[in-house]
Formats: structure tokens, C-alpha cells, sequence
């Protein structure tokens, strides 16, 4: 398989299908396109059709969007949802909820790991986004986070899908020094610590493209 992603720093929904792979061991190529310079658009449209990234291209079958990627990887391999059916269907719905949501934070705190935005972005509109996240990630830690798939530090116990999406949040909440409280902090923590997350961090801090208009505050 290959994935095409765009710029680590900057390409939150290639982060996403990225941690999905990782976690479920499928081994892939990584094909990453700097975004937004000259041929870019051209390079990403011989993959994708949708002239999107990410996609993934699996014996010449293309399958773009981030979710519709972790959807196929899921195929191969069903442990990247939850196995209980009432953490399953809360892992869709909140995957569902961060594809299609979230605007004033996409916004105002785009993701750009290098950066050090701390402070920066607040409004009511994004400060909304952030406690309904916290309410999202409290409420997973308590109902579902230690019963329907014991021993991991995940929304669900082990890594699942539901973590891919919120990752880039993560990154997020590290450059904007968003601090959330209680189980949530500790989720935080996890996510940011977890072995993949620090080998894309550290990827990303290694790229040199910047993308002006990605870098709000200077
Ligand atoms: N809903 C899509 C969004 C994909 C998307 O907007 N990708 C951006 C990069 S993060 C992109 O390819 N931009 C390049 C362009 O628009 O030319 C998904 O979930 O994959």
C-alpha cells in the first residue's frame, strides 16, 4: 500500500489515516507531497482523485479521505475499532463528529507542530470547539476508556481509530498551550507520548517548506 500524505507540519487529515496504519502494523510506503507549491497540485492529482490528500492507493485501488482511509484499513484489520458494539458506534460517532466539525478551531489553531502559538487563537467560537472536545475525551476516559477495552491509556482502552482523528488535535492543543483538565489531561499526555505521534513530531520539525498562510501568528 501507499499512503500520500502532504506536509507533516501542517497536513492534519494525513496525520490521521497515518496513525491509523501505524497502529494497526499494515506496513505501508509513505509518498509525502509538500503542499501548496508550484506542481503540487498536479503531483497529488496522479494519486488522488479528488486532488485531496491523504489517499491510499492499495493494487491500484484509490481510496481518499481520511476517514474513508482508516475505514479501509479497518477492513484488514477490525481492531482498530472497539470490539464492544456501544463503544464502536461512540467511536464512529465521535470520529464522525471531528471530520465534519470543529470549524472555528481548524480555523483559528490550524496545526503547525514547530510552532510555539501558546496563547494564541482564542475566541468564543474556538474556546466552544475546545470544551466540547474535553467533554468528548472525559466522557470516552469514563464510560468506555477502562471497560470495553482494558489496559490502554486511549479514548477506548487501545489505540483505535477514534484516537487517528483526534490526534491532530493533540498537536494542537501542544502549539496553542491548551490545557485541558482531569482525564482529559492525561489523555493529552498519552496521545503525545505515544511512539508514532513522537516519530511524526519529529518529522515534521525536520521539514523546511513553510506555508505562509498556515503560520497565523508569525
Ligand atoms: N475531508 C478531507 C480533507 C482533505 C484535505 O483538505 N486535505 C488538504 C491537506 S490537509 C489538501 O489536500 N489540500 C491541498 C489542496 O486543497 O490543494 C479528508 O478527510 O481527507
Amino acid at each position: 500500500m501507499k499512503l500520500i500524505i502532504g506536509n507533516k507540519n501542517y497536513s492534519s487529515w494525513s496525520l490521521r489515516p497515518w496513525m491509523a496504519a501505524r497502529a494497526s502494523g499494515q506496513s505501508f510506503e509513505e509518498i509525502r507531497i509538500p503542499l501548496f507549491i508550484e506542481g503540487s497540485r498536479e503531483r497529488i492529482l496522479q494519486h488522488s482523485p479528488s486532488g485531496k490528500v491523504p489517499c491510499l492507493i492499495d493494487h491500484g485501488l484509490a481510496v481518499w479521505d481520511s476517514l474513508a482511509v482508516c475505514e479501509y484499513l479497518a477492513e484488514k484489520s477490525p481492531s482498530l475499532w472497539p470490539a464492544d458494539p456501544a463503544a464502536r458506534a461512540v467511536a464512529r460517532a465521535i470520529s464522525a463528529e471531528m471530520h465534519s466539525s470543529f470549524q472555528d478551531l481548524r480555523e483559528n489553531m490550524p496545526m503547525n507542530i514547530r510552532k510555539d502559538y501558546a496563547g494564541k487563537g482564542h475566541t468564543p467560537g474556538v474556546d466552544a470547539n475546545i470544551a466540547r472536545i474535553e467533554a468528548i475525551w472525559n466522557d470516552c476516559r469514563a464510560r468506555f476508556g477502562t471497560k470495553a477495552n482494558p489496559g490502554g491509556p486511549y479514548l477506548f482502552g487501545a489505540f483505535s481509530i477514534a484516537d487517528a482523528m483526534y490526534a491532530p488535535v493533540c498537536f494542537r492543543f501542544k502549539t496553542y498551550g491548551v490545557q485541558p483538565a482531569g482525564a482529559a489531561a492525561e489523555y493529552l499526555a498519552a496521545m503525545l507520548a505515544h511512539p508514532a505521534m513522537k516519530e511524526w513530531e519529529a518529522a515534521a520539525r525536520a521539514e523546511t517548506e513553510s506555508i505562509p498562510a498556515e503560520d497565523l501568528y508569525g
